[in-house]
């Protein structure tokens, strides 16, 4: 099941998940907490270096960039 890393304030984020809704509605969706800076610590930094969401793993496959992932 695909991952979306992502947080309810960040619009590149609410891209993702309107397009996996629309795509693909069985994700599991994790929150990372930006205001906590949760975005530059492990284990997320292991996910995408530049501390950024959205994050997308797709078994494994690891996407950064909200117009790379709906490209995706
Ligand atoms: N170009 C990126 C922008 C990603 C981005 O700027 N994300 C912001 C939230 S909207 C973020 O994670 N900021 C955390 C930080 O810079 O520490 C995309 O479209 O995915």
């Amino acid at each position: 099941m695909p991952k979306a890393y992502v947080h309810p304030l960040s619009p590149p984020s609410n891209k993702v998940l309107f397009g996996l809704h629309a795509l693909d509605p069985d994700y599991e969706r994790v929150q990372i907490d930006l205001a906590r800076g949760e975005q530059g610590e492990e284990p997320f930094k292991a996910l995408n270096p530049f501390g950024k969401v959205p994050v997308l793993d797709d078994e494994g496959f690891i996407l950064s960039e909200s117009g790379a992932i709906l490209t995706y």
